[in-house]
């Protein structure tokens, strides 16, 4: 059996794509365990109906994926893994960095993984997630435990259909996925604007190049290649026109007034900045920013 524990968009993808009978939900701690069920829109018309029932014997698990919020991430394991087989495998999927070398740190002699996506799929209503555009799925090891269980858990993930390749450098994958959330969800969020509006907008032209230019020293301090802040923008743009249309994950939590995953995104980077030295205000702007409009709208 593969626990997923987490039930937003992301996860109710992989659930409804692997093998039926195959997977079981387990609530976050506090929250009700009802049996998921809604249907999965596929690209070109096909519906999935699925029905995900909640995790009733701990001992059957095989495999878990962690779809959560970053922030949920880890207070969900502390509650969840004490109740597992330490031999059962772990994979992150979270947004930004920060919550899996915690859970890693944490957790250091289970066989944790993570995962880097680029698999669309938003949950317009409570009942629909609509799978909106393919992408491809990156798999790597963080702890040493988790190294030899890498190929076993692709191919176990493989039965989804979804595209999936292991790594042996998941840090750098989730770096490079990083950069484009810090350099596209913190300013659509601000500006209320689908991903492809920022194009044209003058506070993104206004601060794209600086914080292009804090992403690369970062990405240099941390041992992640030596990329050019030109290819950082042009990565960044790139994703933005490519999905036009979104509206990016933290747009949609403050919406929503959800606490976001900002501090797993740009005050991630903050963090990265002080403890090599490297100043980081765009950064620190967007941070403070988007703290400020989640706490103003949830007032
Ligand atoms: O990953 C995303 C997100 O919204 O979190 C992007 C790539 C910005 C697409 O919307």
């Amino acid at each position: 059996m593969i626990g997923l524990l987490g039930a937003g968009a992301l996860g109710r993808l992989w659930a409804a794509r692997l093998p039926v009978g195959q997977v079981v939900y387990l609530p976050r701690p506090g929250q009700p365990a009802p049996t998921l069920a809604y249907t999965l829109e596929v690209p070109g018309g096909q519906s999935l109906r699925t029905r995900v029932p909640a995790l009733s014997t701990p001992g059957d698990l095989s495999l878990l994926l962690v779809t959560t919020k970053a922030g949920d991430a880890l207070p969900a394991l502390d509650h969840w893994l004490p109740r597992l087989a330490p031999s059962v495998p772990v994979v992150l999927f979270q947004n930004g960095l920060g919550s899996q070398q915690a859970i890693a740190e944490r957790h250091a002699d289970r066989p944790i993984l993570a995962a880097s996506t680029t698999e669309g799929a938003n949950r317009p209503t409570p009942d629909r997630v609509v799978h909106a555009g393919r992408g491809d799925t990156w798999l790597g090891a963080l702890t040493p435990a988790a190294r030899c269980r890498l190929d076993a858990v692709a191919a176990q993930l493989a039965a989804a259909g979804l595209r999936l390749e292991t790594t042996d450098d998941i840090l750098e994958r989730l770096w490079w996925k990083l950069v484009v959330n810090a350099g596209i969800n913190p300013f659509t969020a601000l500006l209320d604007c689908p991903n492809g509006a920022l194009l044209q907008a003058p506070l993104f032209l206004e601060h794209i190049d600086p914080l292009c230019r804090e992403l690369a020293a970062l990405m240099a301090a941390e041992g992640i290649g030596q990329p050019r802040p030109e290819a950082l923008r042009a990565r960044i743009e790139a994703v933005a026109r490519n999905t036009a249309a979104n509206t990016s994950s933290m747009r949609s939590d403050v919406r929503q007034g959800r606490r976001t995953e900002i501090d797993y995104i740009n005050g991630y980077l903050v963090r990265v900045g002080l403890r090599h030295g490297i100043a980081t205000p765009v950064n620190r702007m967007l941070t403070e920013k988007v703290r400020q409009l989640t706490s103003n709208r949830q007032e």
